[in-house]
């Protein structure tokens, strides 16, 4: 006997905000399935951005249950940031644990073993983010990052502020990870285009997002992929305060 199931809500068979071109991507949080690996036994890992698309680094929201975390070390041969945003978690940096609350973050550089945990009762999200460092001749190595969104250097300008989780212009660092933050009606100033791809998480508010030559409405949970040149610009929209994350590689030459 076939068994009723209540119908689909109205608009989510034929319309929907998912949307993945060439050089750019937009996905709602609802679409992006579950994987499982080998490394994060008990965990999920929701992959946001890959190489498979086109990206040259990956993103993904990692779901930890309470006692659950990395099987062990994970891959030393790229760089790592986490970034908490409910529950916490534990790392370990290079033999130093550090315990991370919501809005704490790690960066760990490539070559220095990291491990995660969830020491909590509850369940912890976080922002995972990996980069293949690209050395620049005559700049050290970078050191690994501790911090919180809290005490971190902050840029305020008028209606919009940049929290600068791992600094700007350390020539050290091959990527930054900037909250952005608008007030509501305010917007960048220009439509800007450049060589640097974004990972853009929205932490929360409403926004529209041009990509391209669309424009694309946001809200919290959203990812958005942008790549190497694509046209973009931000105007913070609804009654609140609009932030989010976003994921920048800077300080680096073009390879020919
Ligand atoms: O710094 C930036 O590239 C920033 N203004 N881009 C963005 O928010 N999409
Ligand atoms: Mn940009």
């Amino acid at each position: 006997m076939r068994v009723p199931t209540p119908n689909p809500p109205p608009g989510i068979i034929g319309h929907n905000r998912s949307m993945l071109t060439p050089s750019y991507a937009v996905f709602p949080p609802e679409g992006i399935m579950d994987s499982l690996l080998p490394g994060w036994p008990g965990c999920i890992i929701r992959f946001q951005a890959s190489p498979h698309m086109g990206a040259r680094f990956a993103q993904a929201l990692a779901i930890i249950p309470a006692g659950c975390g990395s099987a062990g070390a994970l891959d030393a041969g790229v760089q790592h940031f986490f970034y908490v945003q409910q529950g916490s978690l534990e790392v370990t940096v290079g033999g130093a644990v550090h315990s991370l609350p919501v809005g704490g973050y790690c960066y760990v550089p490539e070559g220095v073993p990291l491990s995660v945990r969830n020491a909590g009762s509850d369940e912890a999200r976080a922002m995972w983010v990996r980069k293949r460092f690209q050395p620049a001749p005559g700049v050290a190595m970078p050191e690994p990052i501790i911090g919180h969104r809290d005490t971190a250097e902050r840029e305020e300008n008028g209606p919009r502020w940049r929290v600068l989780l791992l600094g700007t212009r350390r020539m050290a660092m091959d990527f930054e990870m900037n909250i952005m933050g608008y007030a509501p009606g305010a917007h960048f100033w220009c439509v800007e285009t450049h060589v640097m791809e974004h990972g853009m998480v929205m932490l929360e508010g409403q926004c529209l997002q041009r990509l391209g030559r669309e424009w694309h409405e946001l809200w919290e949970g959203d990812f958005v992929w942008m790549g190497p040149y694509v046209p973009q610009q931000i105007y913070a929209t609804g009654n609140a305060n609009c932030e989010y994350m976003l994921y920048k590689d800077v300080n680096r030459d073009v390879a020919l």
